[in-house]
């Protein structure tokens, strides 16, 4: 196996480490090789060279079987050399796009132990897995400015959505609750506004069920989701949805899981023409970077993902146990939880937990 490892900024640097680690252990105990090639696009390596992802080394990563990210971002006090959003951009969304990975899977899962701030609910109530749409919708960067910095400026950004972009990412939606054994995909999108680009999003849906028959569907506008993923998240299992929508409720997951420490994701390309790319959600934190206070959770969570997709599920298993065990437990838990761990302690006692892992 061959890993691509960009580590970016901030506790990126703290946190990709640590997952490292923990795959190093998951490899010993499992008995399979992995090489890694690291690469060092980031905020500061654009402060040193004015580069973001080259195309060359794109096409390196490409080749890779996966890639292992951590965040890009550097101290906004510090970063007035930095045009807007062009580490995100010109990186991650680059790979993104480039390789082809349409789906950004996102679990969102509440463990026992971690700190909820929705009262009355548990474990049981929140386990949900959220497939965002990831190379389309807002997000292409299709859009401009007329008369730029005019009283009479104009700027768009144009919503993109293709037929061939909604249904693969609808499909991959009910194959993943065929194949983990969910019971219902549920549709978030803005049917009742965006009545061209979101009425193709449900034509396909209604379309594609048909295929599925046992899997229970749903459909809920946007704002309606973000108040039940409040009021009543049990009632979501895979949900499905659009770029720009993906994006806002993975981060009100994150929060009722625990926070972005414990937030993992993949960006998935189902075909494997090109590598896939697996990141805690989170960025950079420069506030809490270079402390060991980063809560790796998430990026042990990313690893045992990308393990999964690697044919390895003994070994995502066994690191998905480690976490659980860590969030059973708060003396395991980091500041972001309410604790007083160290990134260092968490990674082995989790490296501890894979080792014995039967
Ligand atoms: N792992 C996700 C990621 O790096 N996202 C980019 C981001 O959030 N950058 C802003 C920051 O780190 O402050």
């Amino acid at each position: 196996m061959k890993i691509a490892v960009m580590p970016g900024d901030g506790v990126g640097k703290e946190v990709v480490p640590a997952g490292l680690a923990v795959l190093s252990a998951a490899a010993r105990k499992f008995g399979f090789t992995y090489t890694t090639t690291d690469y060092p696009f980031g905020g500061e390596h654009y402060l040193k060279t004015r580069e973001t992802l080259p195309d060359s080394a794109l096409k390196e990563l490409a080749a890779h079987d996966a890639i292992l990210f951590g965040a890009v971002g550097v101290d906004p006090r510090g970063s007035a050399q930095i045009p807007q959003g062009i580490l995100e951009t010109e990186i991650l969304l680059k790979m993104r796009f480039e390789l082809d990975q349409y789906v950004n899977l996102r679990p969102t899962k509440l463990l026992a132990g971690v700190p909820t701030p929705l009262a009355n609910v548990g474990p049981s109530d929140i386990d949900m897995v959220i497939v965002r749409e990831n190379t389309e919708g807002l997000y292409c960067g299709n859009g401009g400015f007329l008369y730029k910095n005019t009283p009479h400026e104009v700027a768009n950004q144009i919503e993109v959505t293709t037929r061939r972009g909604v249904e693969r990412v609808i499909r991959y939606a009910f194959e993943y609750a065929r194949q983990f054994g969910r019971k219902k995909v549920t549709l978030v999108a803005k049917t009742n506004v965006l009545r061209f680009a979101h009425n193709l999003w449900i034509r396909a849906f209604e379309q594609i069920k048909g295929d599925y028959a046992g899997i229970e569907t749903d459909y809920h506008h946007v704002d309606a989701c973000t108040m039940y993923m409040v009021t009543k998240p049990k009632i979501y299992d895979v949900i499905v949805t659009t770029n720009m929508f993906g994006d806002i409720i993975t981060d009100l997951g994150a929060a009722i899981q625990g926070g972005m420490g414990m937030a993992a994701s993949g960006n998935i390309n189902p075909t494997r023409q090109a590598a896939s790319m697996f990141e805690p959600v989170h960025g950079s934190a420069p506030d809490i970077a270079g402390k060991g206070l980063a809560n790796p959770i998430a990026t042990f969570l990313s690893v045992a993902m990308m393990l999964d997709f690697l044919n390895q599920p003994k070994a995502a298993s066994a690191i998905h146990r480690a976490c659980r065990e860590i969030a059973a437990d708060v003396k395991f838990h980091t500041r972001d939880l309410g604790g007083q761990a160290s990134t260092g302690q968490i990674t082995e006692a989790a490296i501890a937990a894979v080792e014995k892992a039967g």
